[in-house]
């Protein structure tokens, strides 16, 4: 009996978030999109992770016009977004009627498949979108952010993969973001999975470890449903197997994926020259990074950590940070490493090490997490650390959302105080820029009010624009040390933060800008 692998295409979202800071425009997909819908993919991945905010932020491109003019163009393949749970595409909890909203606007403007995850795994913080997702009939795949520790086992895994099951998801995903997923671990995993749920099962493991192709082969065998890829010349490294190897491993055998080979060559050599474009945002890994193998932390993570400190005269530091990362991670109770939680994790690994004593300074972030902000983390965390952080207070336990009141009405008004004061011109569906509004606050108001006026946003890249990255890199010495102070400006997965050193090792550190301020500016080869 055969039973053919099916495929989804990331190349028009993580793989360009991966390997090209998420920069890739509409300009650049459109004039491909025929031939693509024409290969016969299960999906396309084509909106959500970090691309919302990278529209609004750097390209001036309405995201919600993005995901119409695909889905209008590439009428037969279902289209995937990726949404982080109760956090929608933005980095805090929002509240459950803008979760709703958003999903039922994304439906309608053209997205399909919904790949739901939450950075703590805490299923809790799935459940509004997936039965949001449910309600306008879209299809939910209920997502695992893979990730190891003492506590996850597979016991746990397939608990989880119940509870996913239990809420009504159509499918689930196992999301390997940082490339740690053993072939035979896949292999077992998606065995119980299948009996546990009876559910189809997606899989996207990133290839920074080298693991992932191995990881993919075991994975047809345990018989996987679907498995993300990337075209070839936008895949590996950073990014995720390539979508040709996997069509030629399956040939002739009873996974055949159907798919042909000579004419996704030519959609390969499409994305090769525009990707000669983005130079500027490639990121500096040629094969593998097996540090990430210990570390397990996910690539563009350390890539970024380790460019970040460079720049602030404390590359000597980078080891020790290292080192430190699994530590703040066990301390905050083994919590995957994905967005947001690997900048939470990474930017209090850097406070630690700099100050040159652990917890001197706490960030607002880690604090949320020992407080129950986020939701249940895998494992207890570091109890004497919570008890001062808690100061006395109780941690939260109920669903983070539970505690935030609806907000579609009051962001409406605002919202329309603000159109009024500045002359903004909103769109046909006052509604999608009033979520845009809602995840991205200043950001998002400043798309708004530049929409018309791309010279607000970053310019086109060139066709012969082929600096390389090291070119294009401005080194940013700590700041001479003034009355025995230096200043570091650390960036975390493109969120910044100001990091004062006194001369006995005393450390203040402010977050640059709010938690809106983060972004997907780099890349992060954790998607
Ligand atoms: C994102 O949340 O953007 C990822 O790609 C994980």
């Amino acid at each position: 009996m055969t039973k053919p692998l099916k495929l989804t295409e990331l190349v028009l979202r993580d793989a360009h978030q991966s390997l090209l800071a998420t920069r890739m425009r509409l300009d650049d997909m459109l004039p491909i999109a025929e031939q693509l819908d024409n290969v016969g993919y299960w999906s396309m991945e084509s909106w959500g992770g970090a691309t919302f905010d990278s529209c609004i932020r750097y390209l001036g491109e309405d995201p919600w016009e993005r995901i119409r003019e695909l889905k209008k163009a590439m009428p037969k393949t279902p289209q995937q977004m990726l949404l982080r749970g109760q956090n929608l595409l933005g980095y805090r909890h929002y509240a459950d009627d803008v979760v709703r909203r958003f999903v039922e606007r994304a439906k309608e403007n053209g997205v399909d498949v919904f790949r739901i995850f939450d950075a703590m795994n805490d299923v809790r913080n799935l459940e509004t979108a997936i039965k949001a997702t449910k309600d306008v009939e879209g299809h939910a795949q209920g997502t695992m952010a893979y990730t190891i520790s003492p506590v996850h086992t597979l016991e746990k895994w397939l608990e989880m993969g119940k509870e996913l099951a239990d809420l009504g998801c159509d499918s689930l995903c196992i999301k390997d973001m940082a490339g740690l997923l053993r072939p035979q671990a896949a292999y077992d995993l998606i065995t119980g999975l299948k009996e546990a749920t009876g559910l189809p099962i997606a899989m996207q493991c990133h290839a920074t470890t080298g693991l992932s192709t191995a990881t993919y082969q075991k994975a047809i065998d345990a018989g996987i449903d679907m498995l993300d890829t990337a075209i070839s010349s936008m895949s590996m490294t950073y990014g995720h197997s390539a979508t040709e190897t996997l069509v030629a491993m399956t040939e002739n055998t009873d996974r055949d994926t159907g798919l042909d080979l000579e004419q996704l060559t030519e959609i390969a050599s499409y994305f090769r020259e525009v990707r000669k474009k983005y130079a500027q945002f490639e990121g500096s890994l040629k094969g593998v990074d097996a540090r990430i193998l210990l570390a397990q932390v996910p690539g563009g993570m350390l890539t970024n950590m380790e460019n970040q400190l460079r720049e602030q005269g404390a590359a000597d530091k980078f080891d020790e940070v290292l080192d430190e990362i699994p530590r703040v991670r066990e301390d905050l109770g083994f919590i995957p490493l994905v967005t947001p939680t690997s900048q939470i994790v990474g930017t209090q690994a850097v406070m630690n090490v700099l100050s040159g004593e652990r917890y001197k300074s706490i960030s607002k972030e880690t604090k949320g997490v020992l407080r129950g902000e986020y939701g249940a983390t895998a494992a207890p965390v570091n109890k004497e650390l919570q008890a001062k952080v808690l100061d006395g207070d109780e941690p939260i336990t109920v669903r983070p959302a539970d505690l935030i009141d609806d907000e579609m009405d009051k962001l409406t008004e605002e919202l329309r105080e603000h159109a009024k004061e500045k002359s903004l011109r909103i769109a046909e569906n006052e509604v999608d820029d009033v979520l845009t509004y809602a995840l991205f606050p200043q950001i998002g108001l400043k798309f708004l009010a530049n929409r018309d006026n791309p010279d607000a946003f970053e310019p086109e890249p060139q066709a012969e624009s082929e600096t390389p990255p090291e070119a294009n890199a401005k080194a940013q010495p700590a700041t001479p040390a003034k009355g025995g102070k230096a200043t570091y400006k650390v960036k975390v997965d493109g969120k910044s933060f100001t990091v004062e050193v006194g001369p006995a090792g005393e450390v203040s550190s402010t977050e640059t800008s709010d938690s809106e301020e983060a972004s997907s500016g780099s890349s992060s080869g954790e998607g």
